[in-house]
């Protein structure tokens, strides 16, 4: 069972001033935050970090929109983190996801839908190394 999981808050929910209600709803949930920062995704690093949706025809959009505003990384920790944190963001397209989630509050569209979770154990240690050092988590 994982007890870790990586999230970035997107470019749309923090232009739009959802940081720190999004930001409350994970804590209220019971995460606890290892790390966090503001990042501004250059082309290159966003297309690393989408690289298996490389061949995928959003491929170009999704690099595009994930690089044009600031977003929110973060490494959060709880039992069950991955699945939990899937849970409470929602379905990727806002249209399906529960209401309540996040994705569900604060998401516009499929695209721009206001925040990332990790989909297994694998790719929340990678994610998170991708982001932040040891030196950024407590
Ligand atoms: P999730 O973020 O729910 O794990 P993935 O990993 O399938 O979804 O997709 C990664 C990101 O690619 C999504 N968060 C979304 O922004 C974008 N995306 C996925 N599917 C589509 C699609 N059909 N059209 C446009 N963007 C998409």
């Amino acid at each position: 069972m994982s007890n870790i999981t990586f999230t970035m808050i997107k470019p749309d929910a923090v232009a739009n001033g959802f940081t720190g209600k999004i930001i409350d709803q994970i804590l209220e949930a019971g995460f606890t935050i290892q790390a966090m920062k503001y990042v501004r995704l250059s082309e290159e690093t966003a297309g690393a970090f989408y690289d298996i949706h490389r061949e995928r025809p959003f491929f170009k959009d999704l690099v595009s929109f994930m690089t044009s505003g600031t977003i929110v990384a973060a490494v959060l920790v709880k039992e069950n983190a991955v699945s939990d944190f899937r849970t409470l963001i929602g379905a990727t397209d806002p249209a399906k996801a529960e209401a309540g989630t996040i994705r569900n509050r604060f998401a516009k569209s499929i695209e721009a839908n206001a925040i990332h979770g990790s989909d297994s154990d694998a790719n929340a240690a990678h994610e998170a190394s991708f982001f932040f050092s040891a030196f950024e988590r407590f």
